[in-house]
């Protein structure tokens, strides 16, 4: 492959002053630029917030340390989770989406590519204005610095009485700002489906990660706007002297929790739902088979979709509402297996009888599949009303989430970066490098949150800062931290592997894995209108039609 065919990276590099080619970055309205743009900045944001996670385990490493004080532990567990949740995974999904919907669907850019633009940027000045906090000492503004209320800041901690300063202002402006991003976004990834797909790409055709995409862009509208309002509110309570959450002048303080529970809980299902996107595309290129059952499969999704509307409560066992209340919640949680475990067993069957390559992207997708089983079987178990009254406040929830939102998301996320690397760079990643990166990762994983289930069960809570000794928690706790090693080696390992194949990784070609979908038929990195002609589409995987023209899927599909 010629530079010529690289247009806007490789000749840039070349001729054009360094100051024009960051204009560039920052003026750009193209799809796939704020694709990249959204995916670095939530690596910034990863190795961030991983500090801030490692500062929270030296501390907990041994009983009675003093590495940090208490006012620090709390800051660091509030901006850590804030960091994950809103500056890290959600701009890695919409990264992800942003660069490959429209190339997935046959279409040229986004419905909206300022819009695009504008919501990126929300998001972006959202995490700064969080990170400002930092700088915000008691001697500038009065009080406080990070904020330190938990990252779903529950009332009345948030009340001026209890959060004097402006920590939590920071919070919530931050989150009030990057929401209207994140709606933005979900509109734009919306229409852009709806409207601009290629002529044939009937809804029943589209790859599974449009389809998924879609529903992670409803989810995203449905939850992110009820965030949005209780933001408000709480900024009413703080500034204008609302009562909302004030219990002492007949607001509520549970409030708080149901709406931002109607928000967290679809929440990780705007993340999960990708992740799943991203494993139904490599997957089966990876077994050589289509996707087993997809009509099924998008029906799953959609269920998992409207369900997740409707069991955000199970947050709130201990709230203490009705035994009809709590029991609807349950059932409903339980019920979200349901469609989950038809997902599982449909890229088993993909995989069965397949011919599996376990390349590095496949390779995570496997780790996906096994940790998410074991995070979704712990969730049903806290959905069982007594169980969670036992351990809903204890390390096993931190165990139970961390399994899916890293031992699910993140795997198939870094299975994500390994197969589109080669599209996004035109050079393939080093499977030395990404073999490493997956088995130290992999260890430090399971060391970190196989081990943390133990001390919950022993009954270690949440959110400590330190603890006695003699609980039988030590040594579980040490082997914790030390798994935080390993996955940090994991991530630097990572880091390295796609800035050396950056400059140094062979050369990709327009489709390194034989692969079936529109992105593939694209140079690669493709240029900036994708397609010089639109394509046409006859079924699922209109590359096998184009390379297999004696045995197409169009004679089968129907
Ligand atoms: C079959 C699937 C799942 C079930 C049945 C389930 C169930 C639950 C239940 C009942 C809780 C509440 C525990 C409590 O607050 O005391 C919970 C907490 C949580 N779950 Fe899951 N879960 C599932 C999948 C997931 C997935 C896929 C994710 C992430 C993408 C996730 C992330 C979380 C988080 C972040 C929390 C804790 C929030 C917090 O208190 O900070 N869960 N889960
Ligand atoms: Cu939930």
């Amino acid at each position: 492959m010629t530079t010529a065919s690289i247009p806007w990276m490789q000749s840039d590099v070349a001729r054009r002053p360094l100051v024009e080619r960051l204009h560039d970055w920052v003026t750009t309205v193209d799809h796939k630029r704020l694709g990249i743009l959204y995916v670095v900045y939530a690596l910034v944001l990863l190795v961030v917030a991983g500090i801030e996670a490692a500062i929270m385990r030296i501390q907990l490493m041994a009983p009675h340390n003093d590495f940090v004080s208490p006012q620090v532990f709390n800051r660091m567990f509030t901006m850590h989770g804030t960091t994950m949740i809103f500056f890290v995974a959600m701009p890695l999904v919409f990264g992800f989406a942003n660069y490959l919907v429209p190339l997935m669907i046959g279409a040229r850019d986004m419905a909206f590519p300022r819009l695009n633009a504008f919501s990126f940027w929300l998001t972006a000045f959202g995490g700064v204005l969080l990170h400002f906090s930092f700088l915000g000492g008691s001697g500038l503004y009065g009080a406080g610095t990070a904020p330190d209320v938990g990252w779903f800041a529950y009332a009345p901690l948030t009340a001026k009485t209890f959060s004097p300063g402006h920590s939590t202002d920071y919070w919530t402006l931050a989150l009030l700002v990057s929401g209207f991003g994140s709606i933005g976004t979900a509109i734009n990834i919306l229409t852009t489906i709806l409207c601009l797909r290629c002529p044939g790409m009937t809804l029943g055709r589209m790859p599974l990660f449009a389809w998924l995409s879609l529903t992670m862009a409803g989810l995203v509208i449905l939850a992110v706007s009820p965030l949005s309002a209780a933001q408000m509110m709480l900024l009413v309570d703080r500034y204008l002297g609302g009562h909302f959450f004030d219990t002492q002048a007949g607001g509520s303080a549970v409030i708080w929790m149901h709406f931002f529970w109607v928000f967290g809980h679809p929440e990780v299902y705007v993340l999960v739902i990708p992740a799943f996107a991203v494993v139904s595309e490599i997957i089966p290129v990876f077994s050589r088979k289509p996707i087993f059952g997809y009509p099924v499969m998008v029906a799953a999704t959609v269920c998992i979709g409207f369900i997740s509307m409707s069991v955000w409560a199970h947050h709130m066992f201990t709230v203490g509402m009705s035994p009809a209340a709590n029991g609807f919640f349950v059932l409903s949680t339980m019920a979200i297996a349901v469609p989950t475990g038809i997902k599982i067993f449909n890229w088993l069957a993909t995989m069965w009888g397949g011919t599996i390559q376990f390349r590095t992207p496949m390779l995570f997708c496997t780790g996906f599949l096994f940790q998410f089983l074991i995070g979704g079987l712990t969730g049903v178990m806290l959905a069982c009303a007594p169980f969670d009254w036992q351990l809903g406040g204890s390390y096993f929830l931190v165990a139970h989430f961390h399994y899916v939102i890293v031992g699910a998301i993140l795997f198939a996320l870094f299975g994500g970066f390994y197969y589109w690397f080669p599209k996004v760079s035109g050079r393939m990643c080093s499977e030395t490098l990404g073999k490493l990166h997956f088995w130290l990762f992999l260890i430090g994983f399971h060391l970190t949150f196989d081990c943390m289930h133990v001390p919950g069960i022993l009954g270690m809570p949440r959110r400590i800062y330190t603890y006695e000794p003699g609980r039988g928690w030590d040594a579980w706790n040490l082997w914790v931290t030390i798994g935080v090693v390993f996955q940090g080696l994991g991530t630097l390992v990572f880091v390295g592997n796609l800035v050396w194949s950056y400059f140094e990784g062979d050369r990709a070609g327009s489709d390194p894995w034989d692969a079936w979908t529109l992105e593939w038929s694209t140079e690669s990195p493709p240029p900036v209108y994708n397609f010089a002609a639109l394509p046409v589409v006859r079924s699922r995987r209109p590359l096998w039609d184009l390379k297999h023209p004696e045995d197409p899927d169009w004679k089968y599909e129907q």
